[in-house]
């Protein structure tokens, strides 16, 4: 199998964290491949043209970091990332790739010449982004959305797409201070960064 994503992608990040917290990267290949770009390695896999995109030896492609982190569950032994059956974890995980779903607009509107941009996206996304992170605020700071407490636990999807989309905000999407007024928040973030699969899949810094 191949994993084609890109250093810079906070969804292909959350397949490559769970790669690695689930012990199935010996089984799968990484391919850095290039984005919106009609020369990529990619598009002649997927059309589509997104990562996330596991590669699977029948040439199946499968795209959507949601379908491919449960699809990584039917692979290994470990405990699941999205257990069967349990609705507070798939909810929770729905509402973190939601909340990036919305930053990955704002992003895309800042990367505009500053003419084109649209106040009125900026706006929405930056109170949807505030919302959610002010939710998990008020969640973290009364007990919730634990990790690492105990010596080799592993880690939900829910928990390494938030690690993931704050470590975007870290270094990709800087516009969003989440840091600010949230120490909870602040502090589950540099406990789950400094996890050995976030260290080895950290982002490069862009200039926004
Ligand atoms: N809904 C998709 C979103 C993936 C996505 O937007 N990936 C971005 C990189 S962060 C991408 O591939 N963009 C290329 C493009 O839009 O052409 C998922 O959850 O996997």
């Amino acid at each position: 199998m191949r994993l084609f994503h890109t250093p810079g992608s906070p969804f292909a990040r959350i397949a490559r964290v769970a790669l690695r917290e689930t012990g199935l990267l010996a089984r799968v290949e990484e391919v850095e491949t290039t984005l919106r770009d009609p020369a990529s390695s990619l598009l002649p896999v997927n059309p589509v043209g997104r990562v996330p995109t596991l590669l699977l030896p029948d040439g199946t492609a499968l795209t959507e970091t949601a379908l491919i982190i449960p699809f990584l569950d039917g692979l290994g032994r470990a405990a699941p990332l999205l257990p069967a059956g349990d609705a507070a974890a798939w909810a929770a995980f729905g509402r973190i790739l939601g909340m990036l779903d919305g930053i990955g607009v704002w992003n895309r509107e800042l990367r505009r010449p500053v003419e084109e941009r649209s106040p009125g996206v900026i706006a929405l996304e930056t109170r949807r982004a505030t919302r959610v992170a002010d939710a998990l605020e008020a969640e973290i700071a009364a007990g919730g959305w634990q990790v690492g407490e105990r010596p080799g636990e592993r880690l939900d999807a829910a928990r390494i797409a938030l690690g993931c989309a704050l470590g975007y905000g870290e270094r990709r999407h800087r516009a969003w201070a989440w840091r600010e007024g949230r120490p909870a928040l602040a502090a589950w973030f540099d406990r789950i960064a400094a996890r050995p699969s976030f260290l080895a899949t950290i982002p490069p810094v862009s200039g926004l």
